[in-house]
């Protein structure tokens, strides 16, 4: 049994857990490599999980959910608090009492024939400032497995929290045995799936799904919901971005980018990007894939931390030739979740190979081939692997002082009208181009593929406030700050007529970055546009790839009709915000301005 704590109000809480959830046992999790060879084990007995073949993939693991839980799920995620209002119109929100009431009743009993773990789990390096403690129980011996990847979790917590405050992160799979019940590899309980949050009391309980997002408390619920209420209550970002650094030792160039994109848009790759042959003198390092945590130094300059240990990552699509890092960062130590098996014992799924392997065993356990119907992956089926594995992982990604910011990139998947890339004008300028980012519907969330929603700041599904305080808060950061990193948009996904993407993206992209990179350094031109600042042919590099000026000018080009559309369409959207005079004002100025410019231009 690992050194427990002596904080009174994690003893108190824990206690108070195991009397309603009614577990077998409670187990206190230490975070060591023992811990995790045994718990792997037994999910191993329990058919939970399948040991891959360890010449091919050491130490990794493969698990198949239960085909109705698969994927964050959207219409059961709720903020829980006092005021509606305050949850905002984008929001699913709850009574915290009423949802309390309706939460007790299903925990009651609901670890009974399990064990309740009890995780203490940091979210980015021990002891940074800028860090937060949690405490997931659970009752699924695969989110344990899983959170020892993602977060720094085990013992090393205890001494850092002290007496301190936690968040309370509750999770429970809702599938209790009965004496003697044999359980199931993947229980769960899809007809009674709660995703809750509580940002007053800083509290999340999850109920009835195992998978992903939901489950991991650590990731989405508590490094973006909870946190991005706490980020606004202390003045500091907690954001769905990744965060990677660009250098050029030759130019004497090195800057550190945070980039928002929604879910399944590549920001793994980016993270991760390698920059094609004839960029070979630029070095991309990663420090996080998904969520930055950014503070102002003491000098009121941007500091951002990667609150995960590990990657999370889509596999369908992931190859060496599109992320040869995150290939590379699941070689080995991975949990790989509805992939397909190859018959040599090892993993697949669409994409990794040009060629299907002749047979394999798919993501719910039937037989495949390559003229089978259905996919051997689940389109969302992921890798939880080590962030340490990544080849290129940045060498102060565990600085507790996090990377200072040079730039903000916001991204979506828009196959029409949407310039690959420009500069806003100002700050200001800036976060309302981000309120107004919007994306093609993928497989990550739910809904209609190829809908486009709008997305703002890719924090749709993740912001625990009201969504038109998220963009005041940003705004107001604005004034809190010394230094202001630029702010840019960017689309890799624009489409000619006959459908083909207009751009090459992936390592390409680098010649996007660098123009980024060298406007920070005050080294590269831009010129204006209606949109914000824009870069001419001449103002990027095109060594290596065969794009004409009259096809940049194609993919740079605004149709103005279809312009005054969307700002039509943005000040509809803006509209759910206006009541309890929530939007900020400055954004109708904004609309007004873009008209001017499309006017004028
Ligand atoms: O479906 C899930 O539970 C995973 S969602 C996810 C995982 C890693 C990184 N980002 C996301 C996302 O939906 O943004
Ligand atoms: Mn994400």
């Amino acid at each position: 049994m690992a050194q427990v704590t002596k904080n009174k109000k994690v003893l108190t809480w824990v206690n108070d857990m195991a009397k309603l959830c009614q577990p077998d046992n409670v187990y206190w999790c230490d975070g060591s490599q023992t811990e995790y060879n045994r718990i792997c084990n037994q999910l191993v007995k329990s058919g939970t999980f399948i040991k891959l073949n360890p010449k091919l993939r050491p130490n990794s693991y493969l698990a198949r959910s239960n085909p109705k839980d698969v994927a964050r799920v959207e219409a059961r995620t709720f903020i829980c608090c006092q005021h509606e209002v305050d949850a905002g119109p984008t929001n699913h929100w709850a009574d915290p009492k009423k949802m309390k009431a309706t939460l007790t009743k299903l925990m009651h009993g609901c670890m009974r024939g399990r064990t309740m773990y009890v995780i203490p789990f940091s979210m980015g390096p021990l002891g940074s400032h800028i860090a937060q403690i949690g405490i997931e129980i659970t009752d699924s011996p695969y989110v344990v497995a899983n959170m020892r990847i993602m977060t720094r979790m085990g013992a090393k917590v205890w001494p850092v929290l002290k007496n301190g405050d936690f968040v309370k992160c509750f999770h429970s799979v809702g599938a209790p045995l009965k004496k003697g019940q044999q359980d199931v590899a993947w229980p769960c309980n899809p007809d009674n799936t709660y995703i809750t949050h509580f940002p007053e009391t800083r509290e999340i309980i999850s109920f009835g799904s195992g998978y992903g997002g939901n489950a991991l408390l650590g990731k989405k619920c508590l490094a973006l919901r909870i946190a991005s209420t706490m980020a606004r209550d202390e003045g500091w970002l907690a954001e769905h971005m990744l965060i990677a650094g660009f250098e050029n030792k030759k130019q004497g160039l090195k800057a550190y980018v945070a980039a928002a994109f929604p879910s399944a848009c590549g920001k793994t790759n980016m993270a991760m990007l390698i920059p094609p042959k004839a960029m070979s003198d630029w070095k991309v390092t990663t420090v996080g894939d998904d969520i930055a945590w950014i503070k102002p130094d003491k000098n009121g300059v941007l500091h951002a931390i990667n609150p995960e240990a590990g990657f999370f990552g889509v596999a369908p699509g992931t190859n060496p030739e599109t992320n040869k890092n995150a290939i590379e960062a699941c070689r080995a130590n991975t949990i790989f979740t509805n992939v397909a098996l190859t018959d040599d014992g090892d993993v697949w799924w669409e994409g990794l190979t040009k060629q299907p392997p002749k047979h394999l065993i798919d993501w719910q356990g039937n037989d495949w081939t390559p003229k089978s119907k259905t996919p051997a992956a689940h389109p969302n089926s992921r890798f939880t692997a080590p962030a340490k594995q990544c080849p290129c992982i940045d060498k102060n990604w565990e600085n507790p002082a996090g990377v200072p910011i040079a730039a903000f990139v916001f991204g979506g998947r828009l196959a029409t009208n949407t310039p690959l890339v420009y500069q806003s004008f100002n700050w200001q300028h800036g976060v309302y181009l981000a309120s107004t980012m919007g994306s093609e519907q993928t497989a990550a969330a739910e809904g209609k593929m190829g809908e486009i929603r709008r997305d703002p700041f890719a924090m749709l599904p993740f912001c625990g406030y009201n969504m038109a305080d998220y963009w005041r808060h940003w705004l107001d950061m604005g004034g809190k700050i010394t230094k202001h990193p630029l702010i840019f948009r960017v689309n890799w996904f624009r489409k000619d007529k006959k459908g083909k993407f207009m751009w090459p993206g992936f390592g390409d992209n680098m010649r996007v970055i660098e123009w980024i990179v060298k406007r920070c350094a005050n080294q590269a031109g831009a010129h204006e546009t209606v949109c914000g600042l824009s870069p001419s042919y001449h103002d990027m590099t095109w060594k290596g790839l065969a794009m004409t000026e009259k096809q940049f000018d194609a993919l740079m080009a605004v149709d103005k009709d279809l312009a005054e559309e969307d700002v039509a369409n943005q000040a509809a959207y803006y509209e759910q915000f206006l009541k309890f005079n929530k939007l900020p004002m400055v954004f109708d100025a904004e609309l007004v301005l873009l008209e001017d410019r499309l006017m004028r231009g």
